[in-house]
Formats: C-alpha cells, structure tokens, sequence
C-alpha cells in the first residue's frame, strides 16, 4: 500500500453512489491503493434502489451531476431538466465505465463491521461476503437517505399481497394493471409515485400520516440549444452553486417577504413556485426564519394546492397545518394533488382514522366512530423514508479508539466535527456526515468537496509523515453546537422531520445539518483547514 505497506490497502471505501465513485477516482487518482464494498448489484447508491415510477431528484440535472471532469460535462446531453432514475442511473453508469471505477469495487457486498486497533493505527474491515480487510483510512459515503425505514405497524408481515418499499424497488417492471394498490407515507418518494401508479394501477388508497407541501416540478424536455448555452457557461454555474445556499446556481429575492408590497410579494411567490419544486423555499430570504413570513409563502401554497383539487374536503386534509413551509423537505411533483381528482384515488387522513393494523388482505383503520374499515389491497407499498443522516453507519458496528461504537459516541445526540470526522475515530472520514449542509444542498458537489478535503488531507499528512488526524472532541462539541445555534435561527426545528431525526422512534432529537448554507460552510471548512487543520489533533 502506498502509504506504507502494513495494511492490505490505504483506503476502504463504503458504499459506491454517487459520493463513493467519485471518491475511488479521486483516491485511485492520487496514487493510493483503494477498495470500495457496495451492498448493491451496481454502482449507482439512492439510484440504484429507488426505482419506483416517478422517481426523480428534486435538483436539475444539470447542476445534480459531477463537476470534476469537464470533459465529463460537456460529453452528456441531459434530455429533461430534471431527469428521470433510469437517465440518472445511465449516467452513473456511464461515468463508471469513463473511468473504470468497477475494478476497485466489490458488489453484493455490504461492509458489516469496521474496528480500529490502536496499537497498529489501522482499520480492518468486515463484510457480509466474507471479506476481511486493513487499511489506514476509512472513508464513509454510505449515503444519507439510504438506511430504509419500514415503520413497525402492528401486523406488517402478515400482509398476504406484496409489499414493497420505494427505496428497495424491484429490478424489472412492477405490474400494477388492476391492481388495488395501498400507499403509505407522503414524503418525496410516495408524492413522486402516486400519480404513476394511479395511471396503472385499479385502485390507489394514499395513507396519509402528515400532510406536505410539494410543488409541481415544472419539468420540461431540453434541447440542443439550451444544452449549449448551459455547457458554454458550466464553469460560471459552478462557481455560483459553489457559492449559494443550496449548491445550485439560485438566489432569493433581495428584500425581504414584509418589505415589498402585496403585488410584488404575489409575483415573486409565482415567479419561484414557477421555477419549480424547492426552488420555492428561496423565494424570501426570511422565509425559513420568519415565521409570519412564512405564513405569507404557505397560504401561496395552500391557495395553489385548493386551485388543482376539485373536493375541498380532500383539498382540506392535504393542505399541511403542522409546520412551516420547506421545515420538511419540500416536495417537487408531477401531478400529484390533481391525482386525487381520479376516481380511482382515495385519500386516508390517518391523523382522523388511524392504522389499526396491517391484515392478511389490506389495512385496518379505525373510524371516527369507533368502527374499523377494512382497505382491502392487493400490493402494499411502504413509501416511509430512511433514518437519515446517522442510519447507514449506525446501523454498521463502527468501533474506534477503546473499542466505543459509533452508536454509542451517537446515543445522546449525533458528534461530528463538520461532517468529516468523529472524535475517537482517527482516520475514519464520512462524507456528508452530520453537521454538514449534506442533505440540505446539491449532494453531488457536497460529495465531490468532501472527497477533495478528504484526499486533500490524507496527501498532507502523507507528505509530512504523519500517521493519523482526528477532531479534538471540544472542537468537535463547539461545531456541534453552532449548528444547534445555527438552526436555532430557522424555522427549521419546527417541523418533525427525518431532518430532525423525528421519524425514527426513539433517535435524539437534533437538527442533524449545517444550516447556514453550502457556501459558508466551504468558506468556514477552508479557513479551519488553512489554519493548520484547526481543531483536529495531527499526530
Ligand atoms: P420521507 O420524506 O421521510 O417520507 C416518509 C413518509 O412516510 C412521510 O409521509 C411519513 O409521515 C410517512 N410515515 C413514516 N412512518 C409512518 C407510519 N408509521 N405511518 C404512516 N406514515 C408513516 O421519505 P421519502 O422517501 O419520501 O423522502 C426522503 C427524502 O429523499 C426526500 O425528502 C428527498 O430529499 C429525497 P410523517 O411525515 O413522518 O408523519
């Protein structure tokens, strides 16, 4: 191994996404030995396995895709603005291919285990194959939103139908011609999925736990002009996503909500719910901090959810009434609220009558007046989300210094400095981790930065021979806190979101990310690790 010949590789890499391919190139690229371990049949993360109808990313594809190649960008033609998972998952493959990432990744293969021994400074590595294998650096890119939650409903296994989950979505097509299909959970993925299902399927029951917003995607095919125009200034895109909130190439209005006058106010709304999708969230600067200003961007929304519903009854169960507007990660749809305006699509507010339990031959939910109504389904679709952010490595028997896992370092409330590293874990990087914009903002450029730090840090302590970096653990509070501070200052704690770690019973409740934005948080990463790798202990 080039860093020193006493581990099997310099690098172990979990999980092969999108932030995992790029990091076996990048790492490969800088002389390194490396093996990555990928639980999937392919590479590909989040679009390998959500492969439900409808599924699509809710950042364009033309600022949702790698920025390190530029011949990269300029060879792929993105036919939508925001792709499908089967153009998405195309391009995954076709940058594995381009750069021959599959020779440095084993599939089928999920990495079980993962202990420090201090003694030797090394890390060995177990997998559910069989494999075991040391190296000096782990790095974690098992992804944010891919531990899946099945949520323990009373009789969940007794369903005689089938069930599916849209985060494990079946290869090969689902036939759903005449069927009786039963959706539960209204987040991005079951949104996405009904309107696709509802074109097919016989019947479509939507259990609804907590009403959302989501906004129409404004999609549209591209063409070769539009395509030209974006590639002749992809360096320019870059550099503003780079620098904005949420890693793609938006701002907000310049005043505030309460600043301008209703007219102006009213344009504005329209302009970004025009824009599509989450885009909304940016219409205001103050719209995620202050709550009446918020309260103006909601009743926008309610009024467009009430123009496209034809029953105000139904409209009035899926207009959300329990937390502010993008608290919860908005929605970008096709579709969906004119779906319930088929006759072949039924709403269940579960908030009114509740799940009872999950039979043989649907799902039980208890009426108003004490009454049970049986849903009677052929094919059962769980669109409930994942533990987010910490699930994929707490769900992994991560051990650092003294043997403490990763679970227990996580029990009280989730430690990471900036996203990159858990005190008591040298040499172990996650990308994305906690305490990072991760989620929050554009995820292949999050991805790409945090590889580059990573690769970037392991040269620096090869070039000065040290062996190890790891955060000091008061730096590592101290980050933790401000980004308590930081969400403290939004409307976001105010929503219980899988952001918030609310969707998981049991799992602390903090807000998980670095809400200030992408390009502060760069602009703060970049300062620390210039001024001598400030609050990690070098060794
Ligand atoms: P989400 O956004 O976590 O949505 C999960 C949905 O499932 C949500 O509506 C939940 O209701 C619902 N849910 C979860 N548990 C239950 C139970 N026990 N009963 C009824 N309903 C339940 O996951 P997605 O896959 O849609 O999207 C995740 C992210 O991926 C998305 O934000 C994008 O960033 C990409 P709740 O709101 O918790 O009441």
């Amino acid at each position: 191994a080039a860093t020193g010949g006493d581990t099997d590789v310099d690098v172990v890499i979990v999980g092969a996404g999108v932030a995992g391919m790029y990091a076996v190139h990048r790492l490969r690229g800088d002389g390194l030995t490396v093996q990555a371990f990928e639980a999937g049949s392919d590479v590909g993360g989040t679009w390998h396995h959500n492969r439900y109808p409808g599924a699509r990313c809710d950042v364009e594809s033309v600022d949702y895709s790698y920025s390190f190649s530029d011949e990269l960008q300029q060879e792929w033609d993105w036919s939508e603005r925001y792709a499908t998972q089967p153009e998405i998952l195309r391009y995954l493959h076709h940058v594995a291919d381009r750069f021959d990432l599959r020779r440095s990744i084993a599939f089928n293969t999920r990495v079980t285990a993962a202990h420090y021994d201090e003694a030797a400074n090394l890390w060995t590595v177990t997998t559910d194959a069989g494999t075991t294998m040391t190296c000096r650096f782990c790095v974690f890119a098992s992804g944010s939103l891919s531990a899946v939650n099945y949520p323990d409903i009373p009789g969940r296994t007794s369903f005689a139908g089938a069930v599916l989950h849209t985060a494990a979505w079946p290869h090969g097509s689902v036939d759903l011609t005449g069927r009786r299909v039963g959706v539960i959970g209204t987040g991005s993925s079951g949104i996405q999925l009904v309107p696709e299902v509802a074109r097919e399927a016989a019947h479509v029951t939507v259990f609804q736990r907590t009403p959302n917003y989501s906004i129409p995607a404004a999609n549209r095919p591209t063409d070769d002009d539009e395509r030209r125009a974006q590639k002749a200034r992809y360096a320019e895109r870059r550099r503003k996503s780079r620098l904005s909130g949420g890693g793609s190439p938006f701002v907000p209005h310049d005043k505030n909500t309460l600043e301008v006058d209703d007219a102006e106010r009213e344009r504005v709304y329209e302009h970004y719910w025009m824009l599509g999708g989450v885009l909304f969230s940016k219409a205001f600067p103050d719209q995620m901090r202050n709550e009446d200003a918020n309260a103006l961007a909601r009743d926008f929304a309610e009024r467009k959810i009430r123009a496209v519903v034809d029953d105000q009854a139904v409209a009035d169960d899926l207009i959300p009434t329990d937390h502010p507007i993008g608290t919860k990660r908005i929605v970008t749809d096709s579709g969906y609220f004119q779906s319930y305006n088929r006759d072949n699509v039924d709403l269940v507010n579960l908030r009114r009558t509740p799940i009872e339990r999950i039979t043989p031959s649907g799902i039980d939910t208890a009426d108003v007046d004490g009454r049970t109504t049986a849903h009677d389904l052929d094919l059962l679709v769980f669109a409930t989300g994942f533990d987010a952010v910490t699930g994929a490595m707490d769900r992994i028997d991560v051990r650092g210094r003294g043997g403490r896992t990763i679970h227990d370092a996580w029990a009280d409330g989730v430690q990471s400095y900036l996203g990159l590293q858990v005190a008591g874990f040298p040499n172990l990087f996650t990308v994305n981790g906690p305490g990072s914009p991760g989620v929050l903002a554009n995820m292949v450029l999050t991805s790409e930065d945090h590889v580059d730090w990573i690769a970037g840090t392991i040269e620096h302590l090869r070039s000065r021979g040290l062996e190890s970096i790891e955060p000091d653990a008061e730096a590592e509070q101290a980050w933790m806190q401000r980004c308590g501070q930081l969400a403290a200052q939004t409307l976001f704690p105010r929503a219980n979101s899988w952001y918030m770690g609310a969707n998981i019973p049991g799992k602390p409740r903090v807000f998980m990310l670095y809400s200030a934005g992408f390009g502060k948080y760069r602009e703060e990463l970049a300062e620390l690790t210039d001024a001598g790798y400030k609050g990690f202990q070098l060794r």
